[in-house]
């Protein structure tokens, strides 16, 4: 028998680590469904195509963008917002698939937030030297609900900071099928990702993908 050494997804086990008091990173939770995911992203990017979008400053954003759900994140000139209707396409946001809303509440739930019912799930889609900088998640109009967060894909550094901007960030690796939850006091606290170094995942190729899943309305 072969040992798959050099394969980081199959060596990794389930573990829990605290980002903080009702923050943390589910190691793995997403992993054995993680083939499943994919292929509901991509019936929802059949439908509602990733785009990038741009910021109300004027640049355009790295990671492209889609949506499922009843709500869909969306930035503009305008500024930041959730709405029902994908302004490309001109219809509704295609629903959110049960097995996405599922895995979200199964999260969220081992996190200690019981009953997590989002109406929305972003789905960014990174490539290598695509980031997000960073920001507070503070669009949705429920701040009581967490946050559920699912990387799928080649890995990225995510960046956890404070409630102040100028707070010290600290470094936390994402791997395909990690699953970040936060909520509580932890919500508004600045979190980004630095940019994504070359890399080809077996299963998802040299992409990274990231679900989150949130109450916005
Ligand atoms: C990302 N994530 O991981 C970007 N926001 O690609 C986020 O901006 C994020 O992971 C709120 C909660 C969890 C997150
Ligand atoms: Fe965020």
């Amino acid at each position: 028998m072969t040992l798959p050494l050099f394969d980081d997804d199959a060596l990794a086990e389930p573990s829990t680590e605290v980002l903080g008091p009702a923050a943390f990173v589910l190691r793995a939770f997403a992993l054995n469904q993680a083939s499943d995911l994919l292929h509901e992203i991509e019936g929802v990017a059949n439908i509602s195509p990733h785009r990038h979008m741009t910021t109300p400053g004027g640049h355009t954003m790295s990671a492209a963008m889609t949506s499922c759900g009843q709500l869909g994140w969306v930035s503009d000139a305008r500024g930041y917002r959730y709405v029902a209707v994908d302004p490309l396409t001109g219809k509704a946001w295609p629903a959110m698939p049960d097995r996405l809303r599922n895995l979200a509440q199964e999260a969220a739930a081992s996190a200690g937030f019981a009953d997590f019912r989002p109406d929305t799930c972003l789905i960014n889609r990174y490539l290598p030297g695509d980031r997000m900088s960073l920001h507070q998640d503070k669009n949705e109009s429920n701040l009581n609900a967490p946050i559920v967060s699912v990387s799928l894909g080649i890995p990225a550094t995510f960046l956890f900071g404070g409630i102040e901007r100028s707070e010290p960030t600290r470094r936390v690796q994402l791997r395909h099928g990690d699953v970040v939850v936060w909520g509580g006091e932890d919500r508004l606290r600045f979190h980004g990702i630095l940019p994504l170094k070359p890399d080809d995942h077996r299963l998802v190729g040299p992409r990274r993908f990231n679900l989150t899943f949130r109450c916005a309305g």
